[in-house]
């Protein structure tokens, strides 16, 4: 009672498994560390939930085909509806979907007295591993006669109804990104084989592979290449790389490529001693995770731990899977991730005003007996 866990489930997502999930609020909603990663793909049922606003009401979803999506900053700016990009072009990627404050309980317990970083304190839980199938936004724009010339971002808005009274600027979840991920967005309106599920941005959501979750605009409405970033609240004066403290503006990074993660997915409970198998997820965010080592005394020695299953390209997340011998006593297990450009996970990220891109290996550490 009084748990997280003891809430219902928001009555947008009522069919997901509620064993499996944390709500934090009915905006954001974390899936529970032992359901992650047992299955290379997280089932939608489990997948986290996060939204800036509330989401539009679900009758977007009851005529899929007659979506309407209007691509701006090409030579032919034109509106389609889904059944016409379906004609476009096809294409699978599978990516991990996470969010910024992925981890953020890890920097808010690290404060100093004084200090304060807000947010939903997610420990791991507010990332999955998703096969999406859509058209490739470069096929999009090629068709429409290819990018307008000067431009240098591609925005995504999404399609929630404005709340009246407030500025759209300050409420649109509108996200730029640079214009290199033309080759990589996928618009997307099928996730893990099926149709894109409202709460996950149905009919159509813009999927920016190895990019931090808050750039994978739902219910995406217009795709426009521009010249300049947003001016909207939710890319000029939030999720950006700023002090504890600090507010957020233009002048800093911001939240785009994520940063070479993993952690432990089992065991995380007191139990037996002897043979163990420590299993866990890694990622390399834009780039394929390279490696994987594994502790069980808190940090002091490794071992490489192998990946298993299968490898679902660069932007999906690896499961591994270490046996060992853990004699009665008690445990730190971490895991540590080598990304292919030889990025490895620090000990710890320092804390951000935002909480945003935790990926230290000291964190998410599972301390447990065995007997
Ligand atoms: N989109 C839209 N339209 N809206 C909202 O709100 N959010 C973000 C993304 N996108 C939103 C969008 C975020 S922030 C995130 S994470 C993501 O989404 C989530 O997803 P899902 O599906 O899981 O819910 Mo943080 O960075």
């Amino acid at each position: 009672k009084g748990k997280p866990d003891a809430k219902g489930l928001p009555g947008t997502i009522a069919w997901k498994d509620p064993d499996a999930l944390i709500v934090h609020s009915n905006q954001t909603v974390e899936t529970k560390r032992g359901f992650i990663g047992s299955g290379i793909v997280t089932p939608i049922g489990r997948l986290f939930i996060r939204n800036n606003v509330a989401p539009p009401p679900d009758g977007i979803v009851a005529d899929r085909d007659a979506w309407r999506l209007e691509i701006a900053g090409v030579a032919d700016p034109r509106t389609l509806t889904l059944a016409e990009l379906k004609r476009l072009g096809l294409a699978s990627v599978a990516t991990v979907l996470q969010c910024s404050g992925n981890g953020r309980k890890y920097m808010q317990d690290a404060l100093q007295p004084g200090q304060k970083i807000s947010g939903t304190p997610w420990t791991v839980g507010a990332a999955g591993c998703v096969i999406w199938s859509g058209v490739p936004l470069r096929a999009v724009v090629d068709a429409l006669g290819g990018p307008a010339a000067g431009m240098r971002f591609v925005t995504g808005t999404g399609g929630e109804e404005l709340p009246a009274g407030l500025k759209p600027k300050d409420v649109i979840v509108e996200r730029s990104v640079p214009i290199a991920t033309l080759d990589t967005v996928l618009l997307a309106w099928e996730m893990n084989g099926e149709p894109l599920p409202l709460a996950h941005g149905g009919p159509l959501r813009m999927i920016v592979p190895g990019y931090s979750g808050v750039n994978n605009v739902k219910y995406v409405k217009t795709v426009a290449l521009t010249a300049v970033e947003t001016d909207a609240k939710i890319q000029a004066a939030s999720y950006r790389m700023h002090g504890v403290g600090e507010r957020a503006g233009p002048g800093q990074p911001s939240i785009w490529e994520q940063p070479v993660r993993s952690w432990i997915t089992a065991p995380l409970e007191d139990g037996a001693a002897g043979r163990a198998v420590v299993t866990g997820i890694a990622f390399g965010g834009v780039n394929a995770v390279a490696r994987v080592e594994v502790s069980v005394d808190g940090g002091r020695s490794w071992s490489d731990a192998p990946f298993i299953g299968p490898d679902l390209g660069r932007y999906a997340w690896r499961q591994f899977a270490l046996a060992l011998d853990l004699p009665a006593g008690t445990h730190v297990l971490v895991s540590r991730a080598t990304d292919a450009a030889g990025n490895v996970q620090p000990e710890e990220t320092p804390p951000n005003g935002g909480g945003y891109s935790y990926n230290g290996w000291r964190g998410p550490a599972v301390s447990l007996r065995t007997a």
